[in-house]
């Protein structure tokens, strides 16, 4: 605790947008409903075993993969506590194909959201942990209702970013440009209670590296040699990296902010471009990753300058603790032997 008592996350909030005397209030109001879904999602989430409300609907999302219930649920939860407000141009989310519009019968307002509903959601039937991640943009298209170019914006543009991990505990951590903070769902009252004050990755941190190690004869020649580093003793790192991979992003990436380590989705020769989305899932968390100390790379430069064309475009990530991500990218380049930690 931070000496204050116990700090909510609106009192948080509240005392944040204080900082900012034109302030409307708009901004604050979208990261309340963000929380108000997440405690939405964290009770259906904690009841999926029971409420029978597992399983494949049937259907195939806009990446091709089947659909479960839980995702359609967190993505109808979100869309339905922003819609209404009057504070957004609209939304995307990785559970639908195009640019979401907000209903004619409401307002419209000055940002978007973009975000992740249920990531890991493939993990749900073995009871591992699954997160939602959000991005906020400031509206900069002249459609007066918005479009899709609101949403196709660099990271560097992001206004907010944050992610709601259901794990053992349910936790909110997201930035605004001031800090990385760290909220955790008091169950019996309801509340996210300020838990994780100004986190930064440890520097020394733990030595961990996250990546599905399964696709290595997928990955490229660099790639391989790089986890060949991590594994050592190759001679030049006399102690081996530990290997953590839940397999879940917002888990190993969470893992890794409190801890160290680098969490890894190379690109390789079945996804050239990589796996994970850069607008749901690469952008907000390397927001979170650098103002928490640590970085985030397309293994060849900042994830945080790639400037969208389509809203699921992919991208390969490494993302963590800043050295680590830079011996990477040296790797990467082919000049991994000069960079050995
Ligand atoms: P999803 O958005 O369909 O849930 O997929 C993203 C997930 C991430 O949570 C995780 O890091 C990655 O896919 C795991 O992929 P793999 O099973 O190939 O290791
Ligand atoms: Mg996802």
């Amino acid at each position: 605790m931070t000496g204050k008592g116990l700090v909510t996350i609106e009192r948080h909030i509240i005392e944040a947008e204080r900082e900012f005397p034109e302030a409307t209030g708009a901004f604050s109001n979208i990261l309340y409903d963000l929380a108000f879904s997440a405690k939405m999602i964290a009770r259906e989430v904690r009841r999926a075993g029971l409420a029978d409300i597992l399983g494949l609907t049937g259907e195939v999302n806009v990446q091709g993969e089947e659909v479960r219930k839980l995702d359609e649920f967190a993505n109808e939860v979100i869309f339905k506590a922003l819609d209404h407000t009057g504070h957004l141009c609209g939304m995307a989310s990785e559970e639908v194909e195009d640019f979401i519009p907000i209903p004619d019968r409401f307002p419209t307002g000055k940002y978007c959201v973009l975000f992740d509903p249920l990531d890991g959601s493939s993990n749900i039937d073995a009871n591992v942990s699954v997160g939602t991640i959000f991005s906020v943009h400031r509206k900069v298209s002249d459609h007066e209702r918005g479009c899709v170019d609101d949403c196709l914006q660099a990271g560097t543009r992001q206004v907010a970013a944050g992610y709601i991990v259901y794990g053992s505990s349910t936790m909110l951590v997201y930035t605004t440009g001031n800090g990385v903070h760290g909220f955790t769902l008091e169950p019996s009252i309801g509340e996210f209670l300020l838990s994780h004050p100004n986190i930064r990755i440890p520097n020394p941190g733990q030595r961990i590296y996250s990546c599905n190690e399964g696709n290595y004869s997928l990955w490229s020649e660099d790639q391989r040699r790089l986890v060949d580093h991590l594994k050592g003793p190759d001679g030049e790192n006399p102690k081996p990296f530990s290997s953590r991979y839940i397999g879940s992003l917002v888990a190993d990436f969470h893992r890794n902010l409190l801890y160290g380590g680098m969490f890894m989705y190379p690109a390789d020769s079945k996804c050239p471009g990589g796996k994970l989305r850069l607008l749901y899932e690469a952008a907000p968390l390397a927001m979170i990753a650098e103002h928490a100390g640590g970085a985030a790379s397309t293994g060849e430069g900042r994830i945080m300058e790639v400037i969208p064309t389509s809203l699921h475009e992919r991208t390969p990530l490494y993302i963590g603790t800043k050295e680590y991500v830079q011996m990477a990218e040296r790797f990467l380049a082919g000049s991994g032997v000069a960079a050995l930690v």
